[in-house]
């Protein structure tokens, strides 16, 4: 069947489609996906935080927020050697994509983002999608960005634009999706998504996929993070999300955005093999391997290949050789 992209949601559709009976829900997001892609093919991503803590944002979820007090280290730009061999140990245990994330509010003109352009170009001349996730983005750096061989720009809503200042203060929604414009208007592929649990309401999840939903064109690729709670931050006591919501959000992104990327990101360790099992039905058709993620842990190799060899699942292969860098 010809899946329609539409790009014209109502708040009500989705919401109804969210509410839908879960197994019906289910049902349709799984037929969806198998119309769009291989039922039965997962893309094994990889993350690498080159440059951790100490970010002057007030993201209440985040670990690496200089005002809250954690336990993660401070560390400046890592070298551009260092992060090209984690970049090949990543392939050679079968990533095929390769985000790099740092703990900045915006992307400042000066030699560290000189040095993440090198990073850029290594990553994709070993031909894997590179993504990297910086803050925000001007539309010159997008264009330097691009010209070094940047596949895909990481930049989520979180939640909706009703809750984003009960979570935000130091940037606006506007200031979000004004990156992401520059992020698609110099051909990088958009990857957007966001997090569950941070005490938003049903609205709020269904005004988060609105937003994503509406975007003139869908980003290709949308993370669906549970919220790891992490000692520190204004969120630390936040009761874990039952998967059910998990279902749901992951299977209406699936529905009304059928040709992205949906990715299972934080938040596996919590959930059993079934769970994450019942989140593949649902769509989800990535995830992040290795034991960490930026910084909180993730379930190791290991486990993600036992899971894998249960369920049937194959790494998906790179969509890419190398984006022609010009
Ligand atoms: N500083 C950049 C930015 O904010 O866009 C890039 C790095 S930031 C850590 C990337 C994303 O990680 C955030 O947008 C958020 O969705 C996710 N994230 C951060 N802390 C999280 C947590 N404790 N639980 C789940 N997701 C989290
Ligand atoms: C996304 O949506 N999830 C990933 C990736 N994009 C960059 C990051 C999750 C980070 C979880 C908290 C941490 O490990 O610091
Ligand atoms: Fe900084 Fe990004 Fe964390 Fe917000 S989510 S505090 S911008 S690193």
């Amino acid at each position: 069947m010809q899946t329609i992209i539409k790009n014209d949601w109502t708040r009500a559709e989705i919401s109804d489609i969210y509410h839908s009976p879960l197994l019906d829900l289910m049902y349709k997001a799984a037929t969806i996906h198998r119309e769009n892609f291989d039922g039965s093919e997962v893309q094994v991503c990889t993350l690498l935080s080159v440059k951790t803590g100490g970010c002057p944002e007030d993201c209440s979820y985040c670990p690496q927020a200089a005002r809250y007090h954690t336990d993660v280290e401070v560390h400046k730009l890592m070298e551009v050697d260092v992060v090209l061999d984690a970049a090949q140990r990543a392939k050679d245990s079968g990533s095929t994509r390769f985000c790099m994330g740092a703990a900045w509010r915006e992307v400042r003109d000066n030699r560290d983002f000189d040095k993440v352009l090198n990073m850029v170009k290594g990553v994709n001349q070993m031909g894997m999608e590179v993504c990297c996730t910086l803050g925000m983005l001007s539309d010159d750096q997008a264009k330097k960005l691009r010209e070094a061989g940047l596949y895909a720009y990481n930049h989520n809503l979180d939640t909706s634009e009703d809750y984003y200042d009960a979570i935000i203060s130091t940037r606006t929604y506007d200031d979000r999706l004004k990156t992401l414009e520059n992020v698609r208007n110099n051909k990088i592929n958009v990857c957007s998504g966001g997090i569950i649990g941070l005490g938003e309401t049903t609205d709020d999840r269904i005004g988060m996929l609105f937003t994503l939903s509406n975007l003139p064109e869908h980003p290709e690729s949308v993370p669906v993070n549970a919220l790891v709670p992490v000692e520190g931050t204004p969120l630390e006591e936040q009761p874990r999300v039952p998967v059910w919501d998990m279902v749901r959000m992951i299977a209406t992104a699936r529905i009304i955005m059928p040709k992205a990327m949906i990715r299972l990101s934080a938040g596996r360790t919590e959930m059993t093999e079934e769970e994450q099992a019942m989140c593949f039905m649902s769509g989800a058709n990535s995830i992040f391997a290795g034991e960490k993620l930026l910084t909180t842990p993730n379930p190791g190799e290991d486990k993600d290949k036992a899971l894998f060899n249960l369920l049937g699942i194959k790494p998906r292969a790179s969509f890419k050789e190398e984006v022609e860098a010009f």
